[in-house]
């Protein structure tokens, strides 16, 4: 496969490296989850992808074995599997959220309304369970962390339908935007691609994930520009062992010849997991919190104490 692998990094060093054992040892102690969704019209290769992104390193909470190998199906209701990560010496646990595509239906208006109602109940439940007397110690908390948003890799930019479910999931969620099924694409397709989505982003003013925060440092905000670079993340996902050369690896074969999911001279998917992973897992927690749940509490907080105020300001006789 004659690729230049010049072509497919990011405009200058992403520190892939800079976790520290510090972060490490905080999200420990607290033992922390980290809820990642997928999201995106159907058969884009959501639940591939999702299951190629950890199936290396996944164990089953329940089992204790590696995940099962069942062939994918269509997938058709949102369903949740918990797994743990292990990571060096790190055990992570990941809930992976698989929706069904959009496109299913003839009328495709509003798809993403079961989407967004599944977000806004864990944050309405997290919020609740905050609100209890008894407040728990550690909230179980199953807001969504990170979704990847799907694009298909037609070439020429984002559809309507993908424009007005961005519209809704930026506004809720950290979103992450990647190029599917991008062994489809040559690497100068895939680069012009990305250039299109990029300006239909800001023409259609749609915050993506990550976002410039005045607290970030001179560092952080060099890392989130290098990443911004190659966002959306050009990926391929493969359930398929391949063999080349005696050696065995997820792949795809493609008219260019097979391609190696793991090399990043071929496709982003590293640079993607490393992101959910490494280097932003952390903010991507903290911005869901902070940004998104923070927003949702004070319109609910303040709808709260309007409808108190209301019931007060009835006349006594009326009550
Ligand atoms: N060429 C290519 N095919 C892929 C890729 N990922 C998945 N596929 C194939 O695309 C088909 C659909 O994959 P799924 O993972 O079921 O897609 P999905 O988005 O979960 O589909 P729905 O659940 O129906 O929304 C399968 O035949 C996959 O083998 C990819 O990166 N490249
Ligand atoms: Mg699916």
């Amino acid at each position: 496969m004659s690729i230049n692998p010049a072509t497919v990094q990011p405009v200058s060093y992403v520190g892939f490296d800079t976790i520290t054992s510090q972060i490490e040892h905080r999200l420990l102690k607290k033992g922390f989850a980290f809820n990642i969704m997928a999201v995106g019209q159907s058969g884009l290769g959501k639940s591939t992808l999702l299951n190629s992104l950890f199936s290396s390193h996944l164990i089953d909470s329940a089992t204790g074995g590696e995940i099962s190998k069942l062939p994918i199906t269509k997938t058709t209701e949102i369903t949740v599997s918990s797994h743990t990560l292990q990571e060096d010496r790190v055990q992570l646990k990941v809930n992976v959220i698989d929706t069904p595509g959009f496109g299913d239906f003839i009328d495709n208006n509003r798809a993403w309304d079961p989407i967004v109602k599944y977000i806004k109940e864990q944050h309405s439940l997290y919020l609740r369970k905050e609100l209890t007397t008894n407040r728990e110690r550690h909230i179980t908390d199953s807001r969504v962390h990170a979704l990847l948003y799907f694009i298909k890799p037609n070439g020429s930019g984002l559809k309507d339908l993908d424009i007005e479910a961005l519209k809704k999931l930026t506004e809720i969620a950290n979103v992450i935007p990647v190029i599917a099924k991008a062994d489809t694409l040559t690497i100068t397709e895939r680069n012009e691609f990305r250039s299109i989505l990029q300006e239909d982003f800001i023409k259609h003013d749609l915050k993506m994930y990550p976002y410039d925060d005045n607290d970030l440092t001179e560092e952080e905000l060099e890392l989130n520009k290098s990443i911004r670079s190659i966002i959306p993340f050009a990926v391929v996902g493969s359930e398929t062992d391949v063999e080349l050369n005696g050696e065995t690896f997820k792949g795809r074969k493609t008219r260019w010849g097979v391609l190696n999911i793991e090399d990043i001279d071929q496709c982003e998917f590293v640079y993607l997991r490393e992101f959910l992973i490494r280097t932003h897992l952390q903010d991507l927690i903290e911005s869901t919190s902070f940004v998104h749940y923070e927003s949702f509490r004070s319109r609910q907080l303040i709808a709260l104490k309007e409808t108190a105020s209301n019931r007060n300001s009835v006349p006594m006789t009326q009550r």
